[in-house]
């Protein structure tokens, strides 16, 4: 018996085959809906849902053995104590109860003094809005924890993404397939946004020139009719000189810009002033390729750039996403649906993130804030009247600090703390949860419910339970709501079942029978949203000048900022870094699945030959990569994937699978954008030695 109705089965009920609807839960813009195969009780097949059109029933190499992840022999299956030093990874299993009163106890003991002392450390292990920050932020709210500022990712570019069109909006992915030219911009899409890719593709059949533009000859890159290879942080200096382009040769709907947009006359003048030649010496290019670009850009219809967050993660990266973001208005291409621009769709989500966080429940406290970036300085600083109290307690739940957060050596040596309390909850004894004090099995998508946005489409998902809870794993939400009656928090909103968090988070919004009937609902969107202007800005239209970055005190048209650690500016430290993502895993997620850990390989720092000659580096080499923060060994590769001047360090492994046990991060540092307070993961200096 095989049946679709996306009923969750009951273990004990289950006769023969089911299949569950579901969503896939990894921090990607696909949002993929996902069908699985459920035998006596057991996943058997994980696929992608034909019916739904943006998965059109493809999932990417990670997802489809996810069968392997969730029965892997290494899952957490039951409550860990720790029972040597931290780090020492000795454990004992612990039942659910003394854990949970044993953790209560502590953080009470903690909140009595001071509940700001206690830290809440997530992102988005799962994109599900229930499993992530839902109980979970009912109960931090509760308590009066620090608040976290969840930055690590997209902050600096929906931060200059709101400063010019309004928020996280912007074209329908799916009209990419209709586009006479596409610029993929700072995006490996092959290896991180799949389903794009597939439209990209389409367009390509189509008669499309695909034109990508990123430090790396990246898989993407080597598919597309055009490379721009540019140094990395340069990306704003390039669009103001595709703009330069643009207003010399009269490339400009001169009724777009009129109608719908602010500040035109101070953006023409500064795009003036840069001349192709101009940002050809800063980007590292030729001025001529500049030209060109500029001159798709102008004369192609419809047109349309594929912007990712990989220019964003420098220190101008607010300001390199505002003038990208420029682009479609100064041409008119938002009149076409197949034109324009997206970063991200998240924010035509109609959340009621108040209904499922409570931040009621602060009662009138105002905790301060930690970002998430800081942490390694953060979690090693003392009591002040500026910082507040000393950190005594992290509880961390879908995230891997101790592997993703910039300058790992200072985060390792703050979780080492003894003095500190962390509580973990994971799937996997990762490197943050070596260093816990508590390790909670948590479940995995296939066990949970959640309902999903995404940043890639504009449709809502729901993911039901396909199994069991594998061993004694408990939900993030059961295990705040457990935490909550052990720490005597009476209040009703820590009984809401995870069902009725799935329909809270979009009320009335979304039809949720729908969901329930077909797993996934589409937004109503316009076809070509900004066709007539009716940007969610204050002014209604694509702001080149920003009034409210102009009332912070920063520059209100948007600028090329030049790197923290300008390429060349440090003879000690002659290379630049970045460390894009491996295809085969998702941040750190993934890398302990052995079949996709096999096909990565070894960690690898790709050199161009005239980097690697100038060291005697041959590939296979063990190198040395390091800086004044650390120390990264890992397999030289010369590849003509690496320009020269730049190293491409591929993340993010975890730590204990790294030659020396580190990784990437032990090299990025804790500075921030210029917008958004994001983190410069690709702004960063190092050189390289064989080892
Ligand atoms: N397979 C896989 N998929 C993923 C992820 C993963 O780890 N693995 N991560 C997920 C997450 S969390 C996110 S945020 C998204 C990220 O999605 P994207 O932003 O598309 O991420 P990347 O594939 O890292 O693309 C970044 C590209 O930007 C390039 N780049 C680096 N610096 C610059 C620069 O200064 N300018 C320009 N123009 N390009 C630059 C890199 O070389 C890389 O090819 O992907 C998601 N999808
Ligand atoms: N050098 C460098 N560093 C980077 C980046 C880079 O490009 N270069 N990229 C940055 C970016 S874009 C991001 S988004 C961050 C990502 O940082 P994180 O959000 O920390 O992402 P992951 O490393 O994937 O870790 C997520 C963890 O959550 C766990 N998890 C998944 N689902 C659940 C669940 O339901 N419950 C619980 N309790 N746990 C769960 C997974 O097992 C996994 O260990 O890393 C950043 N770090
Ligand atoms: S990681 Fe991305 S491409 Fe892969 S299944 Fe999930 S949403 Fe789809
Ligand atoms: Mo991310």
């Amino acid at each position: 018996m095989t049946s679709a109705i996306g009923i969750s089965p009951s273990v004990s009920l289950l006769q023969g085959e089911a299949v569950v609807r579901g969503a896939c839960p990894h921090d990607c813009p696909d949002t993929c809906a996902l069908l699985t195969t459920v035998r006596d009780g057991i996943a058997i097949k994980v696929s992608g849902n034909p019916d739904h059109q943006p998965t059109d029933g493809v999932l990417c190499n990670k997802v489809s053995k996810y069968t392997e992840r969730t029965y892997s022999p290494d899952r957490l299956l039951q409550p860990l104590r720790r029972a040597g030093p931290k780090g020492s990874g000795r454990y004992e299993p612990v039942s659910w109860d003394d854990a949970l009163e044993d953790i209560a106890a502590r953080l009470a003991a903690i909140a009595a003094r001071d509940p700001e002392a206690i830290v809440p450390y997530s992102y988005a292990g799962t994109m599900g809005l229930v499993q992530g920050e839902s109980i979970a932020a009912r109960f931090f709210n509760r308590l009066g924890a620090s608040m976290l500022d969840r930055t690590i990712c997209s902050s600096a570019g929906g931060e200059g993404l709101a400063q010019t069109l309004g928020g996280k909006v912007g074209m329908k992915v799916e009209f990419f397939a209709e586009a006479k030219l596409i610029l993929i911009w700072g995006s490996n899409s092959i290896a991180s946004n799949l389903h794009f890719w597939r439209l990209a593709q389409a367009a390509k059949r189509n008669g499309a020139k695909l034109v990508c533009i990123d430090p790396r000859r990246s898989e993407t890159a080597e598919k597309c009719h055009e490379h721009v290879q540019l140094r990395p942080g340069t990306d704003a200096a390039l669009a103001l000189a595709m703009m330069h382009e643009l207003v010399v040769n009269d490339w400009l709907d001169h009724d777009y810009i009129a109608r719908h947009t602010t500040g035109w006359e101070g953006l023409r003048e500064r795009a003036l002033r840069w001349t192709p030649e101009r940002a050809a010496a800063v980007c590292g290019i030729d001025a001529a390729q500049i030209r060109s670009l500029a001159r798709d850009w102008g004369t192609t219809r419809p047109a349309a750039i594929r912007v990712n967050y990989g220019m964003q993660r420098v220190r101008g990266g607010g300001n390199a996403v505002r003038a990208v973001a420029c682009l479609p208005a100064l041409t008119g291409a938002w009149r076409d649906r197949a034109g324009g621009v997206l970063l991200s769709s998240s924010g035509t989500f109609p959340v009621d993130r108040a209904a499922l966080q409570r931040p009621d429940l602060l009662a009138g406290r105002a905790p301060r804030t930690i970002n998430m970036i800081t942490i390694g300085d953060d979690v090693l600083r003392d009591a002040s009247p500026e910082f507040g109290p000393r950190i005594e307690a992290l509880v961390v739940y879908n995230s891997n600090p101790v592997a993703v957060a910039p300058e790992s050596s200072k985060v390792v040596a703050g979780f080492a703390r003894e003095d500190l309390f962390t509580v973990v909850l994971e799937h996997f004894r990762t490197d943050t949860a070596d260093y816990a004090d508590y390790i909670l099995p948590a479940t995995t998508q296939l066990e949970h419910w959640d309902v999903h946005l995404a940043y890639g489409h504009t449709d809502v998902l729901l993911n039901r339970p396909a199994i069991a809870p594998v061993g004694q794993a408990r939900s993030n939400t059961q295990v705040f709501r457990d935490l909550a009656r052990h720490m005597g928090f009476t209040d009703e909103c820590f009984s809401e079942t995870d069902e009725s968090l799935c329909r809270k988070a979009y009320g009335t919004r979304i039809d949720f029978d729908e969901l329930l009937a077909r797993g996934f609902a589409s937004l109503p969107v316009a076809d070509a949203p900004f066709a007539n202007g009716g940007f969610p800005t204050a002014s209604g239209k694509c702001e080149f000048f920003s009034e409210a970055l102009a009332r912070q005190g920063m520059d209100g048209l948007p600028d090329h900022v030049p790197n923290y650690e300008l390429a060349g500016s440090s003879p000690r430290f002659p290379l630049a870094m970045i460390s894009p993502p491996a295809r085969n895993f998702l941040n750190s997620t993934f890398v302990n699945v052995q079949s996709l850990r096999d096909i990565e390989g070894e960690p690898v720092l790709e050199i161009h030959a005239q980097d690697a000659m100038a060291r005697g580096i041959t590939t296979g080499m063990e190198v040395r990569v390091f800086n004044d923060r650390g120390e990264y060994r890992c397999k030289a590769e010369v590849s003509p994937r690496a320009r020269p001047g730049v190293v491409n360090g591929l993340g993010i492994w975890w730590r204990k699978f790294g030659l020396n046990g580190t990784n990437v991060n032990e090299l990025t540092s804790q500075k921030l954008t210029d917008m958004g307070r994001g983190p410069v993961f690709y702004d960063c200096l190092v050189e390289v030695q064989a080892a």
